[in-house]
């Protein structure tokens, strides 16, 4: 069972970890809506199914499927993967699922962001999304977690953190009046600090073009310890992506994290530019108060979206013009981790992409006796 806390996890001493910190597990949702993903879903979870396999290769996996799903999920997972019957919106967990917190006795938390699906009634994605605003409660009661319920509309993938007191976010996200249009930048900058115990914020400006999900950072930039970002990148000047990375790298090159240091920041290159194909737009299905997604429609593809498991790397192959060289690129910054390509052009063609469909379950730090001094930049 889980408690529902009344402090904040600043308040008690627990703070976010970075995603490259090893894990007691991850989450991901079973993907079934027949109007986000295209011929009843099944290329879809085809993908889906190549991404956890790859994950469980290296911890262990908890998979949520619907009533309808959990049978045709439960036979064509690996044995290994756990399968618990729960009803969702959609399979973004890394969006609606909780946001584990640790403390430096060795405990863990979470926190339980409020989810309105990217934008509520002002640009969301679908309505209604009250299912899904109630997996972070059924996935912490599964896990025996305690929970602080936030009082601010934030999706996980809209935020990544260096466990060392920095958080990486997007001002057209967070400060986008679709969220928490009552709150100032400076509130809701206090919140984050609060709830996921960072001190500093650095922001970055938009995030890839025509993100649906308003520039969440987890498509743009991510941590790969702290002072190492890695950001998406295009050399090519005429194409609107251009503009938004090269400000995100400017502002990432005048920044300081939490300690003080700077960043170094490593591109990946853009995949495409990728467009909905007439055969793919075709096999969705059209539902009023659903986002369409008619064809020619350009795609928010990025290798930046991967997940980072205990021991490997698992990054979507978008474009077998750029796929290998984004691999290479993965494995030189991760040269302890596996790095593991999955096709991932069904789950692209969902809005999203492998970190947007993980959640981790960090393992929580050893307690300060058995810690070495300082922190991991360098290493
Ligand atoms: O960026 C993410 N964390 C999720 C993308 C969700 C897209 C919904 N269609």
């Amino acid at each position: 069972m889980s408690r529902l806390l009344t402090s904040t996890p600043r308040k008690d001493g627990f703070f976010m970890p970075g995603e490259f910190e090893p894990h007691d597990g991850t989450w991901v949702i079973w993907p079934e809506r027949t109007d986000v993903w295209r011929l009843g879903a099944k290329p879809a979870q085809r993908e889906f199914a190549q991404v956890i396999e790859a994950v469980a290769g290296s911890e262990h996996v908890s998979v949520v499927a619907s009533r309808d799903q959990w049978d045709h999920a439960r036979t064509v997972l690996p044995p290994e993967v756990r399968v618990v019957e729960m009803t969702t919106n959609d399979a973004w967990i890394r969006d609606s699922g909780p946001t584990f917190v640790v403390d430096a006795d060795g405990h863990r938390r979470a926190v339980d962001w409020r989810f309105t699906a990217w934008g509520g009634l002002e640009g969301g994605l679908y309505f209604p999304w009250d299912q899904d605003d109630l997996v972070a409660r059924k996935v912490l009661d599964i896990e025996g977690t305690d929970r602080y319920r936030a009082p601010l509309v934030l999706e996980g993938g809209s935020i990544h953190v260096d466990g060392e007191g920095t958080l990486l976010a997007t001002e057209e996200c967070l400060l986008n009046p679709n969220r928490n249009p009552t709150l100032e930048r400076s509130q809701i900058e206090a919140l984050l600090c609060e709830y996921t115990g960072a001190e500093k914020v650095v922001w970055l400006g938009r995030g890839v073009y025509l993100d649906e999900t308003s520039g969440h950072v987890d498509n743009l930039a991510c941590f790969v310890r702290p002072g190492v970002v890695v950001l998406d990148w295009t050399e090519d000047r005429d194409d609107p992506q251009f503009e938004v990375s090269l400000d995100a790298r400017r502002r990432l090159e005048a920044a300081t994290d939490a300690s003080g240091g700077g960043f170094e920041v490593v591109t990946l290159p853009m995949p495409g530019p990728l467009e909905i194909t007439e055969e793919e737009a075709w096999g969705i299905d059209e539902v009023e108060g659903t986002k369409p997604r008619p064809p020619g429609n350009r795609l928010a593809g990025s290798y930046v979206n991967y997940y980072t498991s205990t021991t490997r790397i698992v990054y979507p192959l978008l474009d077998e013009r750029t796929d290998d060289e984004a691999g290479e690129i993965l494995q030189r910054l991760y040269p302890e981790r596996e790095v593991i390509g999955v096709p991932a052009r069904e789950i692209l063609l969902g809005g999203g992409n492998i970190h947007c469909i993980t959640q981790q379950v960090p393992r929580p730090r050893p307690t300060p006796s058995v810690t070495s001094p300082g922190g991991s930049r360098g290493g």
